[in-house]
């Protein structure tokens, strides 16, 4: 088993990196922010609830962030699951201890956190360029603005809980996607040894 956090703000490139790195190291690639589009697009009971919240910028609440995401661990691991690649979450300090304790209870772990550094304007600049070709109803700079001041107050201190773990690993998350890319699978094959 291996399970990462794939870490930083929003426009880092977590949902890029995270989608490619599953591919070549064969683990379950787990967005809550993709589970929560979908379950926003179908209309259920937590897809209505959670429009709200992403379309200020806001966070979902944690019971049913938390719930969805042990309910989707489960589902993985029963289909044979030989780690995850944890994108979006956690999203906070309590986040965080949830994950710790919802992976101790099945036998597993945190293995590492990979922190995407990237400036201010560099974030907003990619979200915007985002918003022009997918359109999506949170890229807009206003919204942006709050999901990155979200991030500095909420998410932030979730680095210093891994780092007291001694898993805290971060990486330049400027330059193109190749690049980043590149030194994000040093990281992995040099702890995979
Ligand atoms: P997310 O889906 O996690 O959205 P995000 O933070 O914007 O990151 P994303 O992964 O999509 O973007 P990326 O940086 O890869 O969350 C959306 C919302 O859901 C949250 O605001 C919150 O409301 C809610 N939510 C999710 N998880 C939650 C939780 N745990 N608790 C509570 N609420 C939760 O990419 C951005 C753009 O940059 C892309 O267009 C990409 O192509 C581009 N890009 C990437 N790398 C690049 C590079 N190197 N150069 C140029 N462009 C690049």
């Amino acid at each position: 088993m291996l399970n990462i956090i794939l870490f930083g703000p929003p426009g880092s490139g977590k949902g890029t990196q995270a989608k490619r790195i599953s591919e070549t190291q064969g683990l379950v690639h787990l967005s809550t922010g993709e589970i929560l589009r979908s379950a926003i697009a179908r209309q259920t009971p937590l897809g209505i609830l959670a429009k709200k919240y992403i379309e200020k910028g806001e966070l979902v609440p944690d019971e049913d962030v938390q719930q969805m995401l042990a309910n989707a661990v489960d589902r993985y691991l029963k289909e044979g699951a030989k780690g995850f690649i944890f994108d979006g979450f956690p999203r906070n300090l309590s986040q965080a201890e949830f994950l710790d304790k919802m992976l101790e209870e099945r036998g597993m772990q945190v293995d590492y956190l990979i922190s995407l550094e990237v400036d201010h304007d560099e974030l907003v600049r990619r979200l915007l360029a985002r918003r022009e070709q997918e359109g999506r109803s949170d890229d807009t700079l206003e919204v942006i603005e709050n999901r990155l001041a979200v991030y500095n107050k909420l998410t932030l201190p979730v680095i210093e809980h891994y780092k007291a773990q001694g898993k805290f690993y971060p990486v330049n998350g400027m330059g193109t996607i190749e690049e980043v890319n590149r030194r994000i699978c040093a990281i992995i094959n040099q702890k995979r040894g």
